[in-house]
């Protein structure tokens, strides 16, 4: 069984060192149709029917960098078997934002978390069982510049994209998953049940490329407006806000900062 996995992260995340040790020579390089944006594939070493695909460095998948189009039209429209979502440990908060917004998606989601050879330099520690039963997915230690975990965390992604297992989704306030629940039910027939949550938040969030793409419209208007009077803010805002909580969450149970629980920052 041929078998696609995605390798998606934030710039500087150690991406290019992670794919050049999975995948050694076995590269192809191009662009995105259309796009001047780098298009990277290539074979998993030892691993002849497993492709993969470095999709652009990006913070995250809103529609305002061509990275960030990029990257999510492939998401949508290819649907890799599984994601491998690596992320700079030494710097998880800010690179968990995009994994929230990856674990929607409805494909399985394995999680890296790279740079450890510094994270444990530092001190710091990362509760990886814990991080592991809070995201709902697989996640890794590796460092890609010394090669270690990334056999595994290959191994995980393959085994991920067999099981068909997509992640499990995170809960935001309860206000703001009723919105989201009633906005999914708006939805046609055309967006697959797994898809769906990705799908209402982007519609809630107003975003016009999206709407644009889907094949049967759907009328959320009255759930932004209700999430809008609710929050006493406009739907972008609130749901960026809502991530940032569940990511606080995070951090507050599983990073211990060189001795102390780590503060979140947001
Ligand atoms: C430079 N551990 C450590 N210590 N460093 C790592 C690891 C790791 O596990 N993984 C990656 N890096 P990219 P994107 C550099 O280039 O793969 C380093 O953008 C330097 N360069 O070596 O490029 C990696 O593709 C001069 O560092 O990331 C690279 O996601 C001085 O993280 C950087 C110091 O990795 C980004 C570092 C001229």
């Amino acid at each position: 069984m041929a078998i696609k996995i995605a390798l998606a992260g934030n710039p500087n995340s150690g991406k290019t060192t992670l794919f050049n040790a999975l995948t050694g020579s076995n590269q192809f390089v191009g662009n995105w149709p259309g796009v001047t944006v780098e298009k990277k594939e290539g074979k998993l070493k030892g691993h002849k029917d497993v492709t993969i695909m470095d999709l652009p460095g990006i913070y995250s998948l809103s529609p305002y960098t061509l990275e960030e189009v990029v990257a999510r039209n492939y998401l949508i429209n290819d649907r890799p078997d599984a994601i491998l979502n690596i992320v700079d440990g030494t710097n998880i908060e800010r690179n968990l934002y995009l994994s929230t917004q990856l674990m929607e998606l409805g494909i399985p989601v394995i999680m890296a978390v790279n740079m450890m050879d510094l994270v444990k330099k530092s001190g710091d520690q990362i509760h990886i069982d814990k991080l592991s039963k809070k995201l709902g997915c697989e996640v890794v230690e590796i460092s890609a510049l010394k090669g270690t975990g990334i056999t595994a965390a290959a191994e995980k992604a393959i085994e991920a994209a067999k099981q068909k297992a997509a992640a499990p989704v995170h809960e935001f306030s309860k206000e703001a998953e009723d919105i989201i629940r009633k906005a999914e039910e708006k939805l046609g027939s055309d967006i697959p049940e797994e898809q769906k949550r990705f799908f209402a938040i982007k519609l809630l969030e107003k975003d016009d490329k999206i709407a644009e793409q889907m094949k049967q419209k759907a009328d959320v208007s009255a759930e932004i407006k209700e999430m809008e009077d609710a929050f006493d803010d406009d739907t972008e805002s609130i749901i960026t806000n809502e991530r940032y909580v569940y990511i606080s969450s995070i951090i507050g149970e599983c990073i211990t900062k060189n001795g102390k629980k780590a503060l979140s920052t947001s």
